[in-house]
Order: C-alpha cells, then structure tokens, then sequence
C-alpha cells in the first residue's frame, strides 16, 4: 500500500452539516459529529470526537499540570524533548539519561502521579468503542504539551507489554500535522492534519507502527494560547484478565 493511498483515504474535508450537527451535539439533541476514516488496519481517525469534553478535557489537564508539572525530559542519546510531558494515571512515562520506562511515581515529586480525570475515562472508552475496541481501561495517560516550534520525532510505542489494548489519542488546542509511517522506520511517511477535538484510536496491527508530530506552528488557542495539547491514553502494565473486559 502506497503513501498516496492512505493519504486518497484521509478526508480533512469539513461541512456546514458537521459544524450544525456539532453544535446541536453541545445542547445534548444528538450524538457527536464525527467522520470515521481508517488509516490502515486499527488505526481511526475520529474528527471532532472530543469536541463536546473538550472544555471538561482542559480544565482537567489544568489541574494534572497543577499537580504534576510539564517538564522537558532528558533521552538517552543526550537532549532533551521539545515536548514538555507529564502524566496522570496509576502509570506514568518517564524518559531520561538511562532510558524510557512507566513508574508510579513522578520523579520529579517523588508522589504518585495524579489519577486520571473521569472525562479522560470517558472519553477513553467512548473513543475507544466507537473504533471497535471495547472495554478498554487505561492505567496511564500521557499528555504531552508543545509550544510553537516543537515537534516528536518518528518513533514507536514499545514500553507497554500488553499489545492487545489499543492507545487513544486526543489533540486540543493548536492544530498540528500527525506522521504516519509504517513498520519500519524508512517506510513513507503520510500527513494527516489534526485540530482540536480530534481523536485517533490504534490498535492490532497499528498498535507498533512508526509515528510522530511536525514542528506545530505558531498560533494561538482561544482556550489553551499558543499551545497544543495531546493526552494518548494507554494500558502500561503487564496483561491480564483486565486489560479488556471482552
Ligand atoms: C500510533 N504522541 O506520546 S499522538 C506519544 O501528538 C505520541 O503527542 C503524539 O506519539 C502527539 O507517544 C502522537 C498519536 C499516537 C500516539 C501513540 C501511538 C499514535 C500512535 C502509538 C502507536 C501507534
Ligand atoms: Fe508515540
């Protein structure tokens, strides 16, 4: 499968029935306005899925920034991530000098991390249902702040030993371009913008596929400024019974 097929699959149209049915959504008539579009087997984009939490989704990461300041961590290679990140959940990750693992508490405090915000839990399981994977409980969401000028690398998500829970990724504040790559690291690369209130759901076979963020540019959020925000919500510990409840 080619880049330009992936890319032909990606509608970033928006229409005047959305943004009516949107709005319709805020006063409770209907269900949320979202396109489902596949970007390959496991990975949805929901568009606008976390539209209607997106203002419960802020003031929660506000008081997860309270508890547990964002912090520009060190990599192994030297550096440090243009991301500021912080965590929230029974898990959080943590990179420095001699690695990336999940502890339970920040090192930055020495206490745990704050626990995951209810609409973070909902809007995991919504998410997660609505692109086919029931029963997901998280024990760890990540949230990862960047100013203009920041960016992620191309990586993998390899710290979670259960590969069976997918990661739920919602985008607010200013919108960014998401890198899609493939199962190696020289596979091509797709672009798929993202804006607040965007949801993207991998699982199965996308759960291990290179990714990352370019440089968000600048702008400025009416809510969050001149910031963007990405909270994944993930399963880090080691599978059980509870990973999924089916
Ligand atoms: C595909 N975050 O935190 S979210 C990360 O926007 C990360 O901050 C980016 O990559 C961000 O690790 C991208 C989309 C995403 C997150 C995790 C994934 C895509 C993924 C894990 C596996 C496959
Ligand atoms: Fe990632």
């Amino acid at each position: 499968m080619t880049g330009a097929r992936y890319a032909a699959a990606v509608d970033t149209s928006r229409c005047r029935a959305d943004e009516t049915r949107n709005h319709q959504a805020l006063l409770g008539f209907v269900a949320p306005a979202t396109t489902r579009d596949e970007l390959a087997p496991g990975a949805v984009v929901l568009r606008g899925f976390a539209l209607a939490a997106a203002d419960d989704l802020i003031d929660a990461v506000e008081r997860v920034w309270a508890a547990a300041p964002p912090r520009h961590m060190s990599v192994p290679g030297g550096g440090t991530m243009s991301a500021a990140m912080t965590n929230c959940g029974a898990l959080g990750w943590v990179a420095d000098a001699s690695g990336y693992r999940y502890t339970a508490c920040d090192p930055a405090s020495g206490t745990p991390w704050p626990a995951l915000p209810d609409a973070f839990l909902r809007l995991a399981d919504d998410a997660a249902r609505a692109a086919g994977f029931d029963g997901f409980l998280p024990d760890a969401c990540l949230v990862n702040r960047y100013a203009p000028g920041a960016r992620m690398g191309l990586h993998r998500d390899a710290d979670e030993p259960d590969g069976r829970a997918p990661i739920v990724s919602v985008s607010l504040g200013l919108p960014a371009t998401f890198l899609w790559g493939g199962a190696t690291r020289r596979d091509p690369v797709v672009r798929v913008p993202l804006e607040h209130g965007d949801v993207l759901v991998f699982g199965g076979p996308s759960r291990r596929t290179y990714h990352g963020v370019a440089a968000v540019r600048e702008g400025v959020h009416p809510r969050l400024g001149a910031v963007r925000v990405n909270l994944t919500l993930r399963r880090a510990s080691a599978a059980d019974a509870q990973t999924m409840r089916r």
